[in-house]
């Protein structure tokens, strides 16, 4: 108990930055149910849980500018083969947006233009694939956390599933997608980029938006976003393992590096 306003301002402090963007109601985050939850749990960790969480909390390695790899190469799906997501590209993304839905209080659709006025964070990180390869980008996007102030998810909110526009099969079914926890997603570093090395993101590298969470590896970092998901379970999503290459391969879904 004795530990409780130090913790408590602890929590406070990590979703300092994100008030400045609340689109309403930041006066009601005490009210927003996950997170006394994440408080109150946290009174019965006891010293290995709460090693743990500091070690979930910590930052991934950040680089400068003279350790950027001379190209950030793609992986995966380069160009994804929908006629819906060929037309956005013709378009240059006018018409994409980004929906918010699930257990929030309040659903939301994002255009680029609004992303982009949102409060942004630069890191260089190294990117590891478990086919072998490693590069080191400069990634700008939107912080999580902000949008997740912002869509308030309900109590029962556990998880962010990103939901993709590529179909992994030729016949255009089979849609990308992964997620992760609200640890993970609260992440400081853990953001939704629209940017590479200055530049707008390309669509080899997941145009409009793609995830960048950096403590874990390559196949989590979701590209071609078109929605994000909170749920408290991804049991009934897809194959349920919570990610396409979980389903389909037997990959960890928590994938810490
Ligand atoms: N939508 C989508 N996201 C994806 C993939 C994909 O095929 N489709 N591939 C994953 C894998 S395995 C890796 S290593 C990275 C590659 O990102 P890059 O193309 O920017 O190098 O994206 C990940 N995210
Ligand atoms: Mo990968």
């Amino acid at each position: 108990m004795k530990h409780q306003p130090e913790k408590r301002r602890f929590f406070r402090m990590s979703l300092a930055g994100a008030g400045a963007v609340l689109v309403a109601g930041c006066d009601r985050l005490a009210q927003t149910s996950w997170f006394p939850k994440i408080l109150a749990s946290g009174e019965t960790f006891n010293h290995a849980a709460q090693k743990a969480l500091l070690s979930r909390k910590a930052m991934a390695q950040e680089f400068s500018e003279a350790d950027l790899s001379p190209s950030f190469r793609s992986n995966g799906t380069s160009d994804p083969n929908s006629a819906a997501y060929q037309a956005m590209v013709q378009n240059n993304f006018a018409d994409w947006s980004l929906k918010v839905d699930g257990l929030v209080e309040q659903p939301m659709q994002l255009t680029l233009a609004q992303l982009r006025a949102m409060p942004s964070r630069t890191q260089i990180t190294r990117h590891d694939c478990v086919e072998g390869w490693s590069a080191i980008g400069k990634w700008t996007g939107v912080p999580l956390q902000q949008i997740l102030v912002a869509a308030k998810p309900t109590a029962a909110a556990r998880f962010v599933v990103f939901h993709c526009a590529d179909p992994m099969e030729s016949d255009g079914s089979s849609l990308y997608y992964e997620s992760i926890d609200l640890d993970d997603a609260t992440h400081p570093q853990t953001i939704l980029a629209y940017a590479l090395n200055g530049e707008t993101l390309p669509v080899q590298n997941g145009a409009p938006l793609r995830l960048r969470v950096e403590r874990q590896l390559g196949y989590k970092q979701a590209k071609y976003l078109m929605r994000i998901e909170l749920v408290d379970s991804f049991a009934h999503i897809k194959g349920g393992k919570g990610g396409y290459w979980e389903d389909s391969n037997g990959y960890q879904w928590f994938a810490g590096i």
